[in-house]
């Protein structure tokens, strides 16, 4: 016999995915950095995001789960425009994703791929992740249509900056924001742990990715515009002078050296409202 169905709970109605092209976007957008920014203005414009700096869509199922993983040290300033614009793009595109601003301790050399591989591994212990996006502080995107999740080739987000005049500089340039999935990072080993300094690191990343037989994809060149917040060059964060040798060895290097190497401190993990700060050691030099 059947049973009777009208005394079970009703189970919750199941959502439906997430639209490919979310219909709340609004394209081109005006952004500048001369009005002041305070943490707490930010706070209130962002209520539906919950602790840690993690959201997902209430209407829909989407269809990655991003961590967003920025490297960081004193940026304070650039860091609450960074949540200002980017917490209601995100939003709008309906992603479900989680902010983590992984800072380098001390005021011993900067590292930028190796904060990026620790935000790897840290933002797994958090949530099944399958999407990794890797942003600079300081780069906010002009256009909402250019979508923060992961592709079928590893992503370069931030290909027309106004520092560059809004073109490419060079075919091979992988700076600023991308994004790989899970898959794509772990085909890679990760990102490089041995580039202390400015520069370099991210030509390494571009060729670990097509030794590996993968290309990456871009937006269109009206659509991936960017704005960098305009700074010096940061103390501890000199040019480093072997880069140029060091990317004419990625071949070599990028079975050893990357995620299935790396090692480091973790000293503090602290929720804020709108991001989660790791803070760890990473050593210096050899
Ligand atoms: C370029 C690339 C960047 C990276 C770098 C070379 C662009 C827009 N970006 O950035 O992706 O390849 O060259 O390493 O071309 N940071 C701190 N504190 C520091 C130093 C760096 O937080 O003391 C972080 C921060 O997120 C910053 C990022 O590292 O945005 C890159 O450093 P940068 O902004 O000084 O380098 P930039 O603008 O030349
Ligand atoms: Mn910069």
């Amino acid at each position: 016999t059947m049973q009777p169905e009208s005394n079970q709970t009703p189970s919750p109605k199941p959502l439906p995915p997430c639209p490919e092209n979310p219909p709340g976007l609004v394209g081109r957008l005006l952004i500048e950095f001369s009005s002041q920014m305070t943490m707490e203005r930010v706070q209130k414009e962002n209520p539906n995001v919950t602790e840690g700096g993690r959201y997902s869509p209430p209407d829909c199922r989407p269809r990655w789960k991003v961590a967003i993983i920025i490297p960081f040290r004193h940026r304070e300033n650039h860091l609450k425009y960074w949540l200002h614009y980017l917490h209601p793009i995100l939003r709008r595109q309906k992603i479900d994703y989680g902010i983590y601003i992984i800072n380098q301790l001390g005021e011993d050399t900067f590292n930028r791929a190796k904060l990026l591989n620790i935000g790897y591994m840290e933002a797994q212990k958090d949530a099944e992740y399958d999407c990794f996006i890797f942003s600079d502080v300081d780069l906010i995107p002009m256009d909402d249509r250019n979508l923060y999740h992961c592709y079928d080739q590893p992503r370069h987000f931030a290909i027309a900056m106004d520092k560059f005049g809004f073109r490419l500089p060079y075919a091979g340039y992988f700076g600023g924001v991308s994004g790989l999935s899970k898959k794509q990072f772990l085909k890679i080993n990760g990102f490089p742990n041995e580039y202390w300094g400015w520069g370099g690191e991210d030509d390494d990343i571009y060729n670990r990715i097509t030794l590996n037989g993968m290309k990456v994809s871009r937006p269109d060149v009206r659509i991936g515009r960017y704005r960098m917040i305009k700074h010096e060059r940061d103390k501890h964060n000199e040019p480093n002078p072997q880069r140029f040798n060091k990317i004419q060895n990625t071949k070599h290097t990028m079975k050893k050296d990357g995620i299935s190497s790396l090692t480091y401190k973790l000293l503090q993990i602290k929720r804020y409202p709108l991001y989660t700060n790791i803070s760890v050691e990473i050593g210096k030099p050899p």
